[in-house]
C-alpha cells in the first residue's frame, strides 16, 4: 500500500496524519522543522520525517496532505506534480471522510471565506444553529481541524471558516452552502497577485449544485458562481437587494421571493457597519438552512464576538487598552480604526510582513491616531509607508510598545493592538501575541 506524506506538522496536519494512521494507512508527516511544536498527541503508527524537505520523501508516496500554510511553490511539491502525486488539503480529506458516512445526504455544510469578518460570522452561524437546536460543528481556519471534528456517527451541520490557503486545496469539496464576504488585499506575500488571490476564495463555489446557496457581498463584481442552477442570494450595508438581505437605516432586512422580514440593529449586539454585513450573511445562511427568524433574532442579542477581536482588556487612568490582536490585515485594522475620535489611538502595529499596502492606512492613520507604534518586522516598511502622516515610534517588541503608550497615553485616550501583520515573526499565532498583549495590560 503506498502511503500518504502530510506536510506540515502544525494542527492541520498532526489531525490529518492522526485520522490518516487510525484508518490503517501507513502516513509519513513531514515538517520543515527538525522539531516542530506538535499541538495533538501524535498516533504512534505515524512516521515522523522532521527536519525534511527533500524529494526523498515522496518515495512509495501515493498522494499528499498539504497544510494550508505550506505554499504550493515549495520544490518537493513541484517534483510531486512531475510524479503525477496528487496533492489535496485536509478539508478535501475531511470532505472525503464525511461523504463516505452513510448519513452524509442528511449532513451540511455551510463554508464562509471572506478577507475579514470570517471568522466572526462563522462563529455566529454556528450560535443561531445552536439557538435552533441544530447542535452544529464550527471547525477549519478558525482554529479546530475539520478532520479532527467529524461526527462519525450521525448527520451533522458543519460550520466551516476556510481560508484561501485552505481553499486552494480543495477539489471535489462542496459547500450546500458558501459565502464570500468580501475580498480585499491580504497575503500577498504568498500570492502572485491580487487577482490570484482572489481566485483562491472563489473555489469556495466549486462543486456547487441545483438546491445549493451562493452568498455574496452585493459590491462584489466578479461573477458567481458559473451554474445558474445555483441560488445566488447577495447582502450589502449599502445598497438594497431584492434576492438577499440589507441594512436599512435602524433596521436589518432579508428579502427572498418578494417576502421581507425585519430585526431591529439593536438587537444586534456586535457594534460597526461591518458586524451587520457579517449578520446580515449570517442570517442569509441560517435562512438557507431553514432556520427560523426569532432563532435568529435571539443569536444576534447573545453572541458577544471573538477574543482577540477589538476587546476592551481594561480601563485604566481614562485610557482603554483595546485588544485586535486578529486585525491582521491592512483593511481588518481599518476596519477597527473608523469607530475612533480623531487623534485619540495610540496604534500599535506592525509583525510579521506579508507585503500589505500600508500606504492605503494614511489618511484614517492621519486623522484617528496620536502615534504609530512600531513593533516586528515589518516595522521598517510601515514607518517608510506611514512617514508624513503620523508620529512614529518604533518600539521592536509588544513590552517596550505597552510601557511606552502607558507613559503617553492620557484620559480619554485608546491604546489599540490591531497590527495589520500576521504574528508568526514573534509570537506561535494571532490568540498568543493577544494574550502576551492582555497579560502586559492587565500586569500595569
Ligand atoms: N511548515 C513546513 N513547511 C513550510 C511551512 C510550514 O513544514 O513550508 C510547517 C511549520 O514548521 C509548522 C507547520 O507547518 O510546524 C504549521 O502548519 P500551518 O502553518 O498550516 O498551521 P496549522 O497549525 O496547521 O494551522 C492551520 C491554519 N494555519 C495557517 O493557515 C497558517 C490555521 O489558521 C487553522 O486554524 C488550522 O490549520 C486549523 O484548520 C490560522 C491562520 O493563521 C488561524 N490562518 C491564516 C489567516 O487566517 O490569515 C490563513
Amino acid at each position: 500500500m503506498k502511503k500518504t506524506l502530510v506536510i506540515g506538522a502544525g494542527k492541520s496536519g498532526v489531525a490529518a496524519a492522526n485520522h490518516l494512521a487510525e484508518r490503517g494507512t501507513p502516513v509519513v508527516l513531514a515538517d520543515s522543522k527538525p522539531q516542530p511544536e506538535l499541538p495533538y498527541e501524535l498516533d504512534g503508527r505515524v512516521e515522523r520525517a522532521f527536519g525534511r524537505e527533500d524529494t526523498g520523501l515522496l518515495d512509495d508516496v501515493g498522494e499528499i496532505v498539504l497544510s494550508p500554510g505550506v505554499p504550493a511553490g515549495l520544490p518537493l511539491l513541484e517534483e510531486a506534480g512531475a510524479r503525477g502525486i496528487r496533492v489535496i488539503g485536509e478539508i478535501e480529506l475531511a470532505y472525503h471522510a464525511i461523504v463516505a458516512t452513510p448519513f452524509s445526504p442528511a449532513s451540511q455544510i455551510i463554508a464562509v471565506t471572506g478577507s475579514n469578518g470570517k471568522s466572526t460570522t462563522t462563529a455566529l452561524i454556528g450560535e443561531i444553529l445552536k439557538v435552533a437546536g441544530r447542535q452544529p460543528i464550527v471547525a477549519g481556519n478558525i482554529g479546530e481541524p475539520l478532520i479532527r471534528s467529524i461526527d462519525f456517527e450521525k448527520p451533522r451541520t458543519y460550520v466551516l471558516e476556510l481560508s484561501s490557503f485552505q481553499l486552494e486545496t480543495v477539489d471535489t469539496f462542496r459547500a450546500n452552502v458558501a459565502l464570500l464576504l468580501n475580498v480585499t488585499p491580504d497575503h500577498m506575500d504568498r500570492y502572485p497577485n491580487f487577482d490570484a488571490y482572489a481566485a483562491a476564495k472563489y473555489r469556495i463555489f466549486r462543486n456547487q449544485e441545483l438546491g445549493d446557496t451562493a452568498i455574496v457581498n452585493a459590491d462584489e463584481r466578479r461573477r458567481v458562481p458559473r451554474r445558474s442552477t445555483v441560488r445566488v442570494w447577495r447582502f450589502s450595508s449599502a445598497v438594497h437587494v431584492d434576492n438577499g438581505a440589507f441594512l436599512d437605516g435602524d433596521q436589518l432586512v432579508i428579502r427572498t421571493d418578494g417576502n421581507e422580514r425585519r430585526i431591529p440593529r439593536a438587537s444586534l449586539k456586535l457594534p460597526g457597519v461591518a458586524n451587520a454585513e457579517n449578520a446580515l450573511a449570517a442570517w442569509l445562511a441560517a435562512r438557507a438552512v431553514g432556520v427560523d427568524d426569532v432563532d435568529v433574532q435571539i443569536a444576534f442579542g447573545t453572541f458577544a464576538g471573538l477574543p482577540h477581536r477589538m476587546v476592551l482588556v481594561r480601563e485604566r487612568d481614562g485610557v482603554r487598552w483595546i485588544n485586535d490582536s486578529k486585525g491582521t490585515n491592512v483593511d481588518a485594522t481599518l476596519k477597527s480604526l473608523e469607530s475612533f475620535s480623531p487623534s485619540s489611538v495610540w496604534l500599535i502595529l506592525g509583525g510579521k510582513d506579508k507585503a500589505g499596502e500600508f500606504e492605503r492606512m494614511r489618511d484614517l492613520v492621519a486623522e484617528k491616531t496620536r502615534a504609530v507604534l512600531t513593533i516586528g518586522k515589518a516595522a521598517g516598511r510601515i514607518a517608510q509607508a506611514l512617514d508624513g502622516a503620523a508620529t512614529i515610534v518604533p518600539l521592536h517588541d509588544m513590552e517596550h510598545a505597552v510601557r511606552w503608550a502607558a507613559e503617553h497615553a492620557k484620559d480619554g485616550d485608546t491604546v489599540l493592538l490591531s497590527p495589520a501583520c500576521a504574528s508568526f515573526d514573534q509570537y506561535r499565532n494571532f490568540e498568543h501575541r493577544g494574550e502576551r498583549f492582555e497579560e502586559l495590560v492587565r500586569s500595569l
